[in-house]
């Protein structure tokens, strides 16, 4: 196998479309760095769903930004960056990232964002039910390792028609008094060691009305005019299919849909604005916080992962799991967002390994399964049947053509994409936007 019958992606920024970049596995693949990577050609970036609880490396000529609500194209000069509806929103939290991005040197962010009016509040309360929550489950050792930021709780009070959002705090003060009291009451009658000094919130939050005001947007009108007029609009996914809601590894979940289904809710476009959807792939697997994980390697292999690839949680800054590809999870997350494209990042963590696996099946009580088990118990007890191929043992980290990886990288790549049955259209060999390959 070579670089020769290789299939043609078709993977382009359209106009009148929306392309769409989500994470393929457990998060932390890397969208950050392909969100930035396409942003340079985009007009519009948007975030349509979770928090805070996100963490989207990008690095630019040696800096390091980390974005946790912003949408990774932030930093681009000629890009406007949409907050979507289906976000939750810690508005402290928000003005603290923006703070800290502008010491780095993001300039005239206030020109290029526009959040939702439609989007959900997280309040410090719901950040500490996320804690008292945790707390309680752990003692029952059943502990989901949140990251802490109210993402559950937010989400819980969205559906239950208790939230608060952007738009109720832009309106009457008043009522939102007494909409927040409401809220306030009803998560102290769940939790009653909550403290909560609701006259001094009601103070800061009059103050951020003021300070959000002249960002918040019907962002549903704004996006359908730009996509009439033809402005190329990307997506960055937070999270990842396998952390879905729906379709993850439940209850080890976060509380939002993170596949496809949460691009046109949490924006409010329609499925057929949608062009190309790009899965992100990190080379190897990775998670962080409790669940099942099939490929999991609890040896000196995922240790050297874990340190070759800094494998650190950029909000949290919890310890990622590590693992061997599983291509059989990829198979599943395809069937959900049906790939366009695929961009692998992270080959370089694998240069120095004698052999690399991927999992290509699963074996449930001994018997080879197609499907993917829809409880964490049976899928902690799958069996991973192994590809095992060797590996290059060079470094990837200067390379910039796909001829010009080492054969048996090229043989890794060839396979996942085989096994996908999606083309590969990007391979990450380093963490710096220029160290990317790009497959024509
Ligand atoms: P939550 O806080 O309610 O969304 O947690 C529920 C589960 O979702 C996982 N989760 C994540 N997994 C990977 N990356 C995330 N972002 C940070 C990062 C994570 C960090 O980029 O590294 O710093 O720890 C993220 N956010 C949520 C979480 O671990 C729970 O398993
Ligand atoms: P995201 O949540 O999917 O945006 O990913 P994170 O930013 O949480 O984690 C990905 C980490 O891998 C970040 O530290 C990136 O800088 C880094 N990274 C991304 N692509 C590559 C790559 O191809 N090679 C290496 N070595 N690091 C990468
Ligand atoms: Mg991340």
């Amino acid at each position: 196998m070579s670089e020769s019958p290789r299939k043609k992606p078709r993977t382009e920024l359209h106009q009148n479309k929306v392309t769409v970049v989500l994470g393929a596995q457990w998060g932390d693949e890397g969208k950050g760095k392909v969100v930035d990577l396409l942003a340079s050609l985009a007009d519009v970036v948007c975030r349509c769903q979770g928090g805070n609880n996100a963490g989207h490396t990008v690095v630019v000529d040696g800096v390091e930004y980390d974005f946790h609500l912003l949408p990774s194209g932030v930093i681009q000069d000629n890009t406007i960056s949409v907050i979507g509806n289906g976000v939750v929103i810690h508005l402290p939290q928000f003005f603290d990232e923006i703070e800290k991005n502008e010491k780095k040197g993001m300039k005239n962010w206030e020109k290029r964002l526009i959040i939702s009016d439609r989007a959900h509040l997280v309040f410090d309360f719901h950040q500490a039910v996320d804690g008292l929550q945790e707390q309680e489950n752990n003692q029952k050792g059943q502990g989901l390792g949140t990251t802490k930021k109210g993402i559950g709780p937010t989400y819980s009070s969205k559906a239950t028609r208790n939230g608060i959002r952007v738009g109720d705090l832009l309106g009457d003060f008043e009522k939102f008094r007494e909409k927040f009291k409401a809220l306030v009451g009803m998560q102290i009658r769940m939790f009653s060691n909550l403290q909560v000094d609701i006259d001094d919130e009601l103070i800061r939050y009059e103050k951020y009305a003021t300070k959000i005001r002249p960002l918040v947007y019907d962002t549903v009108s704004y996006l359908d005019q730009a996509i009439k007029d033809g402005k190329k609009v990307l997506v960055e996914g937070a999270n990842a299919a396998m952390l879905d809601i729906d379709f993850g590894t439940y209850p080890y979940v976060t509380s939002s849909n993170c596949t496809v289904g949460g691009v046109c809710t949490g924006l409010g476009i329609s499925p057929m604005k949608i062009g190309e959807v790009i899965g992100v792939v990190k080379a190897y697997t990775t998670r962080v916080g409790d669940g099942p994980f099939p490929t999991e390697l609890k040896d000196s292999i995922g240790d050297l992962m874990q340190q070759r690839g800094c494998e650190i949680g950029v909000t949290t800054k919890r310890k990622r799991r590590c693992g061997w590809l599983d291509v059989f999870l990829l198979q599943y997350t395809n069937k959900i967002n049906g790939y366009t494209a695929l961009c692998v990042t992270k080959l370089d963590i694998l240069d120095t390994l004698k052999e690399v696996k991927l999992a290509v099946g699963y074996k449930l009580n001994g018997k080879k399964i197609n499907y993917m088990p829809s409880t964490a118990g049976d899928l902690a007890k799958v069996e991973c049947e192994y590809v095992t191929m060797p590996g290059w043992q060079t470094s990837t980290e200067g390379v910039r053509e796909f001829g010009d990886l080492p054969e048996n990288a090229k043989n890794y790549i060839n396979k996942i994409e085989e096994c996908v049955g999606v083309p590969i259209k990007w391979i990450g060999v380093g963490k710096g936007r220029e160290s990317i390959i790009k497959i024509n």
